[in-house]
């Protein structure tokens, strides 16, 4: 009689055994498969976006949005996924390669940090000028600025203190002209053209109320009335 208790007893420490590390295994399965399974969905817990293409025969619209939020699932064929500073998300553009225009109306960088016009022309918080464009592709909104021998087109205009300002500049002679700033609070606000050309780039309008000279720049153009004045309101 004990001989047979001592053998149902070694079975159920047996039985015991058996069942905890088969838990003890699947806990450690579990365990593996959630970790990897994070790693897949959130890579530094990051926000993940997907940048499009703006499509240059719609930019006469309301503004084409380059930058969106969107999940894994519905992404387009041929879409980028970067990882984006969220300040990006919603932005948009006036005209194709000027700078983004945030959804707070701040005209920024690809980092996010705010465009200034007070700085040189070639710091890199400096407006970009966009590469040579048609004005069909620039919003709406923008102001169209045309320049010849006969000086701007139109050569004054109303703008709100602060507001974004895109200036799309077109040479409509044979020659070269730019556009320039008197006032040092706009000196990075500036861009050139070639005969012909459309360029364009966006800022955010001076906070300071009154009227902002701008002239082109090249030796004599300002002297035969290459001259304007914008005034923010
Ligand atoms: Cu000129």
């Amino acid at each position: 009689m004990p001989k047979i208790k001592n053998n149902l007893y070694k079975k159920k420490l047996l039985i015991i055994l058996f069942i905890s590390l088969t838990i003890l295994t699947a806990i450690v399965i579990i365990f593996i498969a959630t970790r990897s399974e994070n790693k897949k969905i959130a890579p530094n817990n990051k926000i993940k976006t997907v940048i499009t293409e703006t499509g240059s025969g719609t930019g006469a619209g309301s503004g084409a949005e380059v930058v969106s939020e969107a999940g894994s699932e519905n992404m387009a064929e041929g879409a980028e996924v970067r990882e984006v500073n969220p300040a990006l998300i919603g932005a948009i553009t006036e005209a194709p390669g000027a700078n983004l225009i945030s959804t707070d109306g701040q005209v920024i960088t690809d980092e996010g940090v705010e465009i200034r016009t007070d700085v040189s022309p070639t710091d890199s918080q400096a407006p970009r000028s966009s590469l040579p464009i048609s004005k069909e592709e620039v919003d709406k909104k923008a102001i169209i600025l045309d320049v010849s021998a006969v000086g701007f087109l139109p050569n004054i205009f109303t703008v709100k203190a602060g507001e974004v300002v895109t200036i799309a500049l077109t040479s409509t002679d044979q020659w070269s002209h730019n556009i320039n700033f008197s006032d040092p609070i706009l000196q990075a606000a500036e861009t050139s053209v070639s005969a012909g050309t459309t360029r364009a780039f966006s800022f955010n309008a001076p906070s300071a109320k009154g009227e902002y000279n701008f002239f082109c720049g090249i030796p004599g153009h300002a002297a035969r009335g290459e001259v304007g004045k914008i005034i923010v309101e």
